[in-house]
């Protein structure tokens, strides 16, 4: 049966990415796409950012592929992420030959919880002027992207395991989160599964490590918003985000994105970098058993940043359009 694609392009420059890795897929695949609609635009026109319907296909597809989320980030990919029952967000940061990389040996991983920590969406203004917001650890969310960061250490070939943490500060919620990893190594060791060394690593110092020694790196467990600082941080080392995909997975079929988002200062000018999508489309097509299409698109795209054409992040002058031509006639 052919496999069904929920396609939301989002805002700014999701509109310019996700077209191009739509042509990628349809060169290598036998997908039926859908197109569904979400956004700051959607919020102009309609007064609700990610209608209903869009929120209910993406639970029925068999995976969605999303673009970028501009000022209703929290209304529209937050969601989408728990309408196909995600909870890890997978974003891998390598270095690629032939792209100028602050540190070109950079292989890893970071494997962020997706459900839960400040982005829970606990916020209230609880007198003028006053702000709080609540950030929620469970001991259930923390084992299970313990298990799933060990094993995708162990099937991905990552012999190091970090645990990234502020324990010392907040004592409760990452002392919680820290505790569930701990349980989890230790069973993982009883039970003779691969995986269950890993250091512990306070967060702020690991953002001067990664940057000084990223090769001491393999699979990086983040609680929520640590995820996704340190990724972002992480870009910097390899050519920037315009080269980060991302997987949400875990219990459902999986949305799939690249890491940058709806990039306004060049959104529309037509030279966005389409290799994080189209990478966020190869996992999209592992996820779907397609492994052998998802080689043949990392190895166009691995191509095309070695000899060019490049978009301006990368030092170039092409288009994306003129770069997804380029992935397209390697396949
Ligand atoms: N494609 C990723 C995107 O749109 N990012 C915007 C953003 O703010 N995301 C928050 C998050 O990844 O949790």
């Amino acid at each position: 049966m052919t496999e069904s694609v929920l396609v939301v392009p989002g805002d700014g420059v999701g509109r310019e990415v996700v077209p191009a890795a739509i042509e990628v897929l349809e060169a290598v695949a036998d997908l039926e796409f859908v197109e569904a609609d979400a956004g700051d635009r959607v919020k102009r026109e309609t007064g609700e950012a990610l209608p209903e319907e869009t929120y209910r296909r993406a639970g029925e597809a068999d995976a969605t592929l999303f673009g970028a989320a501009g000022e209703t980030a929290a209304d529209v990919v937050l969601p989408l992420r728990e309408a196909v029952d995600s909870f890890a967000n997978v974003r891998p940061v390598r270095a690629y030959p032939g792209v100028d990389a602050l540190r070109p040996e950079t292989d890893l991983a970071f494997v962020r919880e997706n459900t839960e920590g400040v982005y829970a969406g606990i916020e209230s203004e609880v007198a003028d002027g006053v702000t709080t917001l609540t950030r929620v650890i469970t001991e259930e969310a923390s084992r299970r992207i313990a298990e799933f960061g060990f094993d995708y250490a162990a099937d991905n070939g990552y012999d190091d395991v970090t645990v990234a943490h502020k324990a010392n500060v907040m004592r409760a919620t990452d002392g919680r989160f820290l505790d569930g990893v701990a349980a989890v190594a230790e069973e993982r060791a009883e039970r003779d599964a691969a995986g269950a060394d890993y250091e512990p690593a306070l967060m702020d110092a690991l953002a001067t490590d990664l940057v000084v020694r990223p090769e001491e790196y393999g699979v990086v467990i983040c609680p929520n918003l640590a995820g996704d600082v340190l990724s972002d941080l992480a870009a910097g080392l390899v050519g920037g985000l315009g080269l980060l995909p991302s997987a949400n997975v875990g219990a459902g079929n999986g949305l799939f994105e690249p890491v940058h988002g709806s990039a306004p200062d060049i959104a529309g000018e037509g030279v966005a970098n389409p290799a994080a999508t189209v990478l966020s489309a190869a996992m999209l097509l592992e996820h779907l058993g397609e492994e052998e299409a998802a080689a043949r698109v990392r190895t166009a795209v691995e191509g095309v940043l070695a000899d060019g054409p490049r978009t301006p992040d990368l030092g170039g002058d092409a288009s994306t359009a003129a770069v997804t031509d380029a992935i397209v006639a390697r396949l």
